[in-house]
């Protein structure tokens, strides 16, 4: 008996668990539908990255002796959705009688996999997606019980777990487990920088880049410009370059911005790692073993495997612990429509053009970016959190919403009440000057917090302080803000909250 193995656009790795277990006999299916394309408004080059990827990914099972159906964007009209190509893919290869699948991303999709069974009458296998260390079910173990998910606690098991960074006692090496306070400096603007490794497209790519540009005319970014890796082989010498040349200073520069500068010492394999063209133990690996050889600070090694086996682990935990519940929190209520320049980049604030510009052009900006410029914003604003998380989850080459809403509704907005982060993640635009070059730069001026030239940032920050003062001033961690606000005279705070009235009147002018 044959079995279909439905490969997911973002499960292109060749230890798939449903992969481990695929037989001569059985037909592997790939699918370019517009449900998943078109869900939200993706950015060209996530489109580019993901459909070339998923051919490439074909092309070597086909190598491999593998039997593949790959159904191509457009080609088949009656495709709207993966059911519809599971569908004709079993009308076209009636010896399958049963259905595999690796675990899915998203929940939106999950409750689509799961009505398979009946509809097809055939009997669905759902494999747990090993390519995370952390299973749902572990987490939930780790979960249950505790008042409080806190991911350092988490990322602590996790180290045990895999032994990462741990000495011959099985303790933390360097003496602690976290070396956060050492990643945090601002970059000097002269640094000297080695730029991530870019790759010449090919024919598979050309005609990817064709598809797009005729069915995504509207969509975010210019795919002529598309330079990411496509295969797992070139995902592969992209990071080994990041290990070699970036990796040293990513430790001390993990949070600093620069004008112009949208890579940084960061390594850009969030896009491969989420779509299966990395993998999570692989790149862990490589950088404790540039660590033991000296090659780089442990404050740098431990922050970038703090990222991958803590934050990332921690928020698909978290995300499939939560869901569907956690799409629909608003702790602040916040409902402001989202401003055009989000999608445009025209705004005379130079941090958030900056940030907008640099993910029109990649469909990318690193995390500071994304969470202390444009998320701040939003959450100063009280942009509408729906919005806020649509726009995430469309214009990052990596955004799936296993990684993205934990990070946007959690991180940013702070919308779950603190189930994530311990407090709000909010700045004025002295933390902004701070860790970045941008305010030199711009049409506003950083020290003021009145008048026509204000930084919006500030009258916003005091303003998100006073508003929701009911939910955030029992708050430890926010008494010394409070204080600041309450050390205001009546008048003070009232010139600020008229200020940012002014702001949010004028929010599409900013
Ligand atoms: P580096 O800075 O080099 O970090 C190394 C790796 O660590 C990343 O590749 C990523 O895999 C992992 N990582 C770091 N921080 C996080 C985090 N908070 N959550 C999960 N993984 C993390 N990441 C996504 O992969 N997809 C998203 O859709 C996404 N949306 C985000 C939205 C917001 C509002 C914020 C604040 C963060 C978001 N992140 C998302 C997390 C993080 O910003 C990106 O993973 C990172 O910027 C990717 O760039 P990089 O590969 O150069 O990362
Ligand atoms: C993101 C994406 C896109 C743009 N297109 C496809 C597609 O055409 N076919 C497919 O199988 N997967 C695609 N994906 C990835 C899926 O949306 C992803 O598997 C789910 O969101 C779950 O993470
Ligand atoms: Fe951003 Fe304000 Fe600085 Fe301008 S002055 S770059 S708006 S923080």
């Amino acid at each position: 008996m044959s079995r279909l193995i439905v490969i997911l656009g973002d499960q292109l790795s060749p230890a798939l668990a449903s992969l481990r277990q695929a037989l001569p006999t059985d037909v592997i299916m790939l699918a370019e539908v517009p449900g998943e394309a078109r869900y939200v408004q993706h950015h060209k080059h996530k489109l580019v990255l993901i459909f070339s990827a998923m051919r490439h990914f074909a092309a070597v099972l086909r190598q491999q002796g593998f039997s593949v159906c790959y159904y191509h964007y457009a080609e088949h009209a009656e495709l709207s959705s993966l059911s519809d190509a599971v569908k004709l893919c079993l009308s076209q290869h009636q010896q399958c009688k049963e259905l595999l699948i690796t675990e899915c991303g998203e929940y939106r999709l999950q409750q689509e996999i799961d009505s398979w069974s009946e509809r097809f009458n055939l009997p669905v296998s759902v494999l747990d997606d090993d390519r995370f260390l952390c299973s749902k079910a572990m987490f939930a173990q780790w979960a249950d019980g505790r008042k409080q998910l806190r991911m350092e606690f988490f990322y602590r098991e996790m180290r045990r777990y895999t032994g990462l960074l741990l000495d011959e006692q099985q303790q933390p090496v360097g003496g602690q487990w976290n070396f956060d306070k050492d990643n945090r400096k601002a970059c000097p603007p002269d640094i000297q920088q080695i730029p991530p490794l870019n790759f010449t497209v090919d024919d598979i790519t050309r005609q990817v880049i064709s598809i797009v540009d005729q069915h995504f005319s509207d969509n975010m970014g210019n795919s002529a410009e598309f330079h990411y890796a496509v295969t797992g082989k070139q995902a592969r010498q992209a990071f080994l370059h990041f290990v070699d040349k970036q990796l040293a200073q990513f430790g001390d520069y993990q949070d600093a911005m620069l004008q112009q500068q949208p890579f940084l010492f960061h390594s850009i394999c969030s896009m491969y790692l989420n779509c299966g063209l990395l993998d999570v133990r692989w790149v862990c690996q490589k950088v404790e073993s540039a660590w033991r050889e000296g090659k780089v600070s442990l404050n740098a090694a431990e922050g970038f495997i703090r990222q991958i086996i803590g934050w990332r682990e921690y928020v698909r935990g978290l995300y499939w612990l939560m869901m569907p519940e956690y799409k629909t929190r608003n702790t602040f209520s916040a409902l402001t429509p989202l401003p055009a320049f989000y999608w445009h980049g025209r705004t005379k604030m130079n941090c958030m053009q900056q940030a907008i510009s640099h993910t029109i052009e990649h469909a990318y900006s690193h995390h500071i970016q994304r969470l202390m410029i444009t998320g701040n914003f939003a959450l100063l604003a009280g942009l509408n959190v729906a919005q806020v998380t649509d726009w995430y989850l469309a214009v990052y080459a990596d955004a799936y919403e296993w990684v993205e809403l934990p990070n946007t509704l959690g991180m940013a907005l702070f919308a779950d009440d603190g189930l994530l982060a311990s407090k709000p993640y909010a700045a004025s635009g002295a933390y902004i000057n701070r860790m970045s070059n941008y305010c030199k730069n711009c049409h506003y001026n950083v020290k003021e917090t009145a008048g026509a030239k204000a930084c919006p940032f500030n009258a916003l920050y005091w303003d998100f302080l006073a508003r929701n003062q009911q939910q955030l001033s029992g708050n430890a961690r926010m008494q010394l803000a409070y204080k600041n606000w309450y050390n205001k005279t009546p008048e003070q705070q009232q010139a600020l909250r008229q200020q940012a009235a002014t702001v949010l009147q004028q929010l599409e002018q900013l």
